[in-house]
């Protein structure tokens, strides 16, 4: 009898679903559905839609599959998405707060990095404010490290390779050591490795084991240069047409996605990095060679940075290293 019960409140529910969701939202991401981000939106979603009372239904498209890792921001800002996620970094050329979290070296521990995020955020949210969007959580990618398909001991090593850049810190990382960059979105990263495209590149163990990176690369040195984070941001006519329980909804579940996803970050590195080693790569610390070398081009984007920022950047900056 229960099960019948069951089975016949499923049926209604599925009848009278369409017909009380009163926001119908499309939510393009860059990331695979089986990322922790990804996985995180997914809880993030399900939440909203419970406190909202069923009213909600955000429709997430993993993997570039709606709009390309590098569209989705304007998509949102024009309404063709309502909702969606992009890597704040990935817009730097627009602004460059959008990139402060991508400077080798300023903040490279989670700790540092939730520091980061609270001398920057009042900026930020005001960025994506002027441009009609609200941003509603960040999460931080895992500490970025160095993948090479052949052993790196020194910036020489690196010198004339080509190299996977997914923001514009990462492009001019190569310019400074030498290599030839070309931006590629992690969906699109496992492709170019198969086809040679990539030789070099930094990220975070994830985003190895995501694109399953092994089959071509197998040297990881865990730098842990910075830790860029991704935001969801909402179209904030989208936001504003919604009842006050749903945005309530919408925000409570922010809140706690982006507690949340801090956590699973941090906890799932680990597990990110052990997956690299079982699927046969060499997980080593950078040599100390290296690691000045890196760090010497970590001071010069600092410093580039501090000039292109302006009063804005300098106040993110002092508040940050109070
Ligand atoms: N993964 C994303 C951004 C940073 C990261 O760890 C990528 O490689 O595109």
């Amino acid at each position: 009898m229960k099960a019948f019960k069951n089975l016949v409140c499923s049926i209604l529910l599925a009848v009278s679903l369409p017909a009380f969701a009163d926001a119908k939202w499309d939510m393009p991401t860059g990331y695979p559905i089986s990322n922790f981000h990804t996985e995180n939106i997914q809880r993030f979603i399900a939440e909203a839609d419970k406190a909202a009372g069923r009213k909600l239904k955000i429709t997430i498209h993993p993997a570039g599959s709606l709009f390309k890792a590098n569209e989705i921001k304007r998509a949102v800002q024009g309404g063709q998405a309502q909702i969606g996620e992009i890597i704040i970094s990935g817009f730097s050329n627009e602004d460059p707060l959008y990139g402060v979290d991508s400077i080798p070296f300023l903040a490279t521990s989670y700790q540092d990095a939730a520091k980061l995020w609270k001398a920057s955020k009042e900026a930020i949210d005001q960025r994506f404010a002027r441009q009609g969007m609200k941003l509603l959580y960040t999460v931080p990618w895992p500490p970025q490290g160095i993948f090479s398909t052949k052993p790196i001991s020194s910036v020489d090593n690196i010198k004339g390779k080509k190299w996977r850049a997914y923001n514009p810190q990462t492009s001019r990382i190569a310019e400074l050591v030498g290599a030839q960059p070309v931006t590629i979105p992690a969906a699109e990263l496992a492709q170019a490795l198969a086809t040679g495209a990539v030789e070099v590149f930094m990220t975070s163990a994830a985003t190895g084991y995501d694109s399953k990176v092994w089959e071509q690369v197998k040297y990881y040195y865990d730098v842990r240069a910075w830790l860029p984070k991704n935001a969801v941001i909402v179209n904030q006519q989208a936001f504003d047409a919604l009842s006050k329980t749903e945005q309530e909804a919408i925000l409570k579940a922010a809140a706690a996605a982006e507690q949340r996803g801090w956590k699973l970050s941090e906890e799932k590195n680990t597990w990110y990095l052990d997956q690299l080693t079982k699927n046969g790569m060499k997980v080593e610390m950078p040599s100390p060679q290296l690691t000045a070398e890196f760090r010497k081009v970590g001071d010069i984007m600092i410093a580039e940075w501090s000039k292109q920022s302006g009063a804005d950047g300098q106040q993110v900056l002092s508040t940050y290293r109070k």
